[in-house]
C-alpha cells in the first residue's frame, strides 16, 4: 500500500472526517464566545485573535492528545510483554464519560450564563413579551429534559460498562418502556405547539379585536435599500402595481387612486409609542426579509406577495437609550435574507417617539410625489388634486 492509497483508506477517510468534524465543532464555538469580547475599546487585547490562532491552538491540542494516547499505547504494550495485565481501557472510558458529563454540563452552564444574554434584547413591543414568556418555558421544559436525558446516558454508560464478571442482560422489547417514551414527550409537545399555535394567533389578529385605529406604513425592499412611505393627512396610503414602476415613481404608486397623492416618503421609520402599527411588506427583486429584534418583529418581503406585521412598540427610543444606559442607541430594522453582496448594509433606524412627536415629525415628511414626478406623469392638469398637494408643500416650508 503506497502513502497515497493509505491516506485514502475508508478507515483513514473515516479518522480525517471525525478529525474535521471536531474541528468545525470548536471552531465554531470559539467564533460565538468571541463575540462576547469583540468590543475592542472595552477589552483591549482579548478581542478577536484571528482564525490562525484557533486553528494553531487545535492543531497543537489534537497533536498533544494523539502524543499522550501513543504513550499510553507504549506503556500497555510493555505492561502485556512483561506478562502483566494490561490497562483496562473500560474503566478508562468509563470515567472518561463520567468527566465528558461533567465538564459538557458545565459547557452547557456556561454557554448559557456567558452567551445567554447575547440571544435577544428586552422586548420592546407588545407582543414581544408574549413571544419571549413563550421561549422562556420552551427553553426551561427542554433544559429539563436534557438534563436528564444526559445524565442518564452519561451515568449508564459508567456503571454498566464492561465487566469480565457480569453479563449484560438481553432486553428485545418492553412495551411499558416503549409507551412512557412516546406518551410524555407526545403530551408536551402538544402543549408546546398549542401554546405558540394561541400565541401566534393573538399576534396576528391584535390590532382587529381591540377595534384600535392602525398606523399603515409601508415598507419596500430591494437590491438594497428599504423605502418607507406614510400615509398623508387622510390617514390612507393609496394604491399600488408593479407595472407602474419606472423613473422617479420608483414604488409605482398609482395616482389614479386619490389616496395616493398626499401619501409621504420617510428615511427613518418613525412609530408613535402604545399605537398599533401595521407594516405592508413589499419586495421589488428579490426575497428580502424585514426583521426588528426589539420588537420580535420578522416577516419575509418576497416579489408578487405582499406580507404585513401588525405590533405595537411599547418602548420608545429615549426610554431604552435610559435603559441601556447608552445615549446613541437606535432600534434597527434590518434585512433578515441573504439577498446580496450589500445585504449587511441594509438597514434602517427604527425611532419610536410620542404621539406628539410623532405628529410634528409627520407633518414636516415630504411628499411622494414630487413636481418632477408630477411632470414625469403629467399630473400637473389635475387641479383638485394639485390643492392638495399645495397644502402638503406648504407645511415643509
Ligand atoms: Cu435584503
Amino acid at each position: 500500500m503506497n502513502t497515497f492509497e493509505k491516506i485514502t483508506s475508508v478507515k483513514n477517510t473515516k479518522k480525517l472526517l471525525a478529525f474535521l468534524a471536531v474541528f468545525m465543532l470548536s471552531g465554531t464555538n470559539l467564533l460565538m464566545a468571541q463575540t462576547q469580547t469583540a468590543d475592542a475599546a472595552a477589552k483591549p487585547g482579548v478581542n478577536w485573535l484571528g482564525v490562525g490562532y484557533y486553528v494553531l491552538l487545535f492543531v497543537v491540542a489534537a497533536t498533544v492528545i494523539a502524543i499522550i494516547g501513543r504513550i499510553l499505547k507504549v506503556y500497555d504494550l510493555s505492561q502485556q510483554i512483561r506478562g502483566k495485565k494490561g490497562m483496562n481501557w473500560n474503566n478508562i472510558l468509563g470515567v472518561m464519560c463520567l468527566i465528558f458529563l461533567v465538564v459538557g454540563m458545565y459547557g452547557a452552564y456556561w454557554d448559557i450564563t456567558e452567551q445567554g444574554s447575547m440571544s435577544l434584547p428586552e422586548a420592546a413591543s407588545k407582543h414581544g413579551v408574549r413571544i419571549d414568556a413563550m421561549f422562556l418555558t420552551t427553553t426551561i421544559i427542554t433544559m429539563i429534559v436534557f438534563v436528564i436525558t444526559q445524565i442518564l446516558l452519561f451515568t449508564f454508560l459508567f456503571r454498566y460498562r464492561h465487566s469480565d464478571k457480569r453479563r449484560a442482560y438481553f432486553l428485545p422489547h418492553n412495551n411499558t418502556i416503549e409507551k412512557v417514551w412516546t406518551i410524555i414527550p407526545a403530551i408536551v409537545l402538544t402543549i408546546l405547539v398549542i401554546f405558540g399555535f394561541f400565541t401566534w394567533q393573538d399576534v396576528e389578529n391584535s390590532a382587529e379585536v381591540k377595534g384600535q385605529p392602525t398606523l399603515n406604513i409601508d415598507i419596500t425592499g430591494h437590491q438594497f435599500a428599504w423605502e418607507i412611505r406614510y400615509p398623508g393627512a387622510d390617514g390612507k396610503l393609496g394604491k399600488k402595481d408593479f407595472r407602474l414602476t419606472a423613473g422617479a415613481n420608483k414604488l409605482g404608486i398609482d395616482f389614479k387612486d386619490k389616496n395616493s397623492i398626499d401619501d409621504v416618503q420617510a428615511d427613518t421609520l418613525v412609530l408613535p409609542v402604545n399605537k398599533v402599527v401595521r407594516l405592508n411588506i413589499f419586495a421589488q427583486d428579490v426575497i428580502h426579509s424585514v426583521y426588528m429584534p426589539h420588537f420580535r418583529v420578522q416577516q419575509n418581503a418576497v416579489p408578487g406577495l405582499p406580507t404585513f406585521f401588525k405590533f405595537t412598540p411599547t418602548i420608545t427610543t429615549e426610554e431604552m437609550r435610559r435603559k441601556v444606559d447608552d445615549p446613541k442607541f437606535e432600534y434597527l430594522l434590518y434585512c433578515n435574507k441573504i439577498c446580496g453582496s450589500s445585504h449587511y448594509n441594509m438597514q434602517k433606524v427604527v425611532r419610536v417617539v410620542t404621539e406628539d412627536e410623532y405628529n410634528q415629525w409627520v407633518a414636516h415628511l415630504k411628499p411622494y410625489l414630487t413636481p418632477a414626478l408630477r411632470t414625469e406623469l403629467k399630473l400637473a392638469s389635475a387641479d383638485q388634486n394639485k390643492s392638495i398637494t399645495e397644502n402638503r408643500l406648504a407645511l415643509n416650508n
